[in-house]
């Protein structure tokens, strides 16, 4: 059993979030290259990893993990001395966890829902994101004190709802850009040499 990641990558698409985090992690990793254009990644060889024929997916020691939060957390776990996971006895591990699922659980459809102008839907208090607005008004009173989600201390979850962030600002998403908050965030983000490393590949 080898420790080397593999990697199913497309520069285009949530894999680049994973990119980051591989190497904030210092994991050892091979790139799959997934061409979408001509389908590699609905090949049967490939659904057999990932029957939702989605990126990004890993394999690590036999297992396969798919879903961005999900394999940034394990890695998070599986390669301790980075530091990007607080301790399971840490009680900011509740604080980790919290906007890790959140960024998985109402920002991703929220942001979706913006993006594509989807139609609210008709019950809002059965709607588990709320609103587009209400997501982004969390993460403003979340990233207040700052510098990062936990405080002083980056985390994987910064690198999940970071990369979330500069892509909805890349994007136009409202609320986002000019805000202070957001802007300082994302420019410390962008200074890191591990999403610099990535970056433009
Ligand atoms: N829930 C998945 C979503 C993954 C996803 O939708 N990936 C897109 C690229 S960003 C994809 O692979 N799309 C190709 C397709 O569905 O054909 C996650 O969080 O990782």
């Amino acid at each position: 059993m080898t420790d080397e990641i593999v990697f199913y990558h497309n520069p285009r698409s949530r894999a680049q979030m994973v990119h980051w985090m591989l190497e904030e992690a210092g994991a050892p990793y091979r790139i799959v290259p997934i061409d979408f254009e001509k389908g590699e990644h609905k090949t049967p060889s490939f659904l057999a990893l990932n029957p939702m024929g989605k990126l990004p997916t890993i394999v690590h020691r036999d297992t396969v993990v798919t879903e961005t939060a999900a394999i940034i957390a394990y890695l998070a776990d599986t390669f301790p001395k980075a530091g990007l996971a607080p301790a399971l006895s840490d009680p900011s591990r509740g604080t980790y966890y919290r906007w890790l699922f959140f960024g998985a659980g109402c920002f991703e459809p929220a942001l979706l829902d913006e993006m594509m102008k989807r139609p609210a839907p008709p019950q809002k208090t059965a709607v588990g994101w709320g609103s587009y607005g209400e997501v982004v008004a969390a993460f403003k009173t979340a990233l207040a004190k700052g510098p990062y989600l936990l405080g002083d201390k980056f985390s994987a979850a910064d690198v999940y709802v970071g990369s979330q962030i500069r892509w909805a600002m890349m994007f136009g998403a409202p609320g986002l850009k000019g805000e202070k908050v957001f802007d300082d965030y994302v420019a410390r983000l962008n200074a890191r040499p591990a999403l610099q490393r990535v970056s433009g590949q």
